[in-house]
């Protein structure tokens, strides 16, 4: 039997509904607690990028050729047929160079210029669009790597590349909603290794499912959020771990956590406030002077 009497489940979930909706779209009380911060974190997802007209990853219909994500951004998938995850790659690759920073990725960038002489900001991004940088965002950590950046499977080398196409045979390829699911592009015209002694097939410099972080950029990671006093979590679904975890860690470290995003996540009741909405439109109002 529990020692914990019931009452205080009630209780407890009482309050977590008061902190739910205690601070939402509180603009001028976060902007009081952000005035005092000197490390800020800004933890982004997909949600970020959609008013740029980037895909995000769970909604039904944004699915290139509805494939899962488990299964397109794995890889597995790259070593059984490297010309369908290419053509994917060659897609959004495209629509990326097309599309432009909005206006939550320069709210960002110019608030961190502004406050540079007082404040440390860092942008934590799971997105591998590089919009943040195109922004004018400087200090930034890439978690899950670059679409624009290429990785030799055998030397390994990473090389920033932003060729269009990449190599002549995925031109006109990867429409989205094609049904074909196997591709007939052959290995061999895919984009390889330019070292003499290696000629290894390149893969996107990208972190699939599965894989882990490279060590350094956790590491990174790690240090800006021990010394954060304020996050912003904007666009994510919070869900795809490790990142899911870092507002977690922060809030134990002391940070006050702030979301951003146009409906709730399952980690909004962990969270101090909330604002509710596009991020183009939530995150220039909050981060304005
Ligand atoms: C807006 C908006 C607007 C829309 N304004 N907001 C069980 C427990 C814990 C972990 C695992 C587990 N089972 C498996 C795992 C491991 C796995 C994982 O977390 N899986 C979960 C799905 C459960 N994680 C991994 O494999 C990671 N590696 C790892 O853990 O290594 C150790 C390990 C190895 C093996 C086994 C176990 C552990 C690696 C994860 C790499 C993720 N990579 C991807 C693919 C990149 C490909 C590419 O981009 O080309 O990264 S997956 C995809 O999800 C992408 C994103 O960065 C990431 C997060 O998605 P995000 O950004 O949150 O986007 P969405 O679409 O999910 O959400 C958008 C949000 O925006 C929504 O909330 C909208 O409401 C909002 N929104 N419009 C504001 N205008
Ligand atoms: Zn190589």
């Amino acid at each position: 039997m529990s020692v914990i009497p019931r009452s205080f489940y009630k209780h407890t979930k009482t309050l977590y509904y008061l902190r739910k909706f205690y601070s939402q779209n509180d603009f001028a009380k976060f902007k009081n607690v952000l005035n005092t911060a000197k490390q800020v974190v800004v933890l982004t997802g997909a949600g970020i990028s959609a008013e740029s007209g980037v895909p995000t990853f769970r909604e039904p219909e944004g699915l290139w050729r509805k494939l899962e994500a488990s299964i397109l951004y794995n890889p597995v998938t790259f070593r059984e047929d490297p010309g369908l995850v290419w053509e994917y790659y060659h897609y959004i690759r495209e629509l990326v160079l097309k599309a432009q920073p909005n206006a939550g990725h320069i709210a960002v960038a110019q608030y961190e210029r502004r406050h540079a002489a007082k404040k440390l900001v860092t942008v934590l991004t799971q997105n591998v669009d590089g919009l943040h940088a195109r922004a004018g965002t400087r200090n930034f950590i890439e978690l899950h790597g670059n679409m624009f950046k290429t990785r030799c499977t055998k030397c390994n080398e990473v090389l920033v590349n932003t060729d269009s196409p990449i190599c002549p045979a995925l031109a006109g390829t990867g429409s989205p909603t094609s049904d074909k699911l196997v591709s007939d592009i052959k290995e061999k015209d895919l984009p390889h290794c330019q070292k003499p002694d290696c000629g290894g097939l390149l893969r996107p410099h990208i972190i699939w499912f599965g894989e882990v972080l490279e060590t350094s950029v956790v590491e990174k990671a790690d240090i800006v959020m021990s010394e954060c006093n304020v996050c912003l979590v904007v666009g994510t679904s919070s869900i795809v771990y490790p990142a899911a975890a870092f507002p977690t860690v922060m809030a134990a470290g002391g940070s006050i956590i702030a979301e951003f995003n146009i409906e709730p996540s399952p980690a909004s009741p962990k969270f101090d406030f909330y604002f509710q909405g596009p991020s183009a439109t939530t995150l220039p109002q909050a981060l304005s002077d």
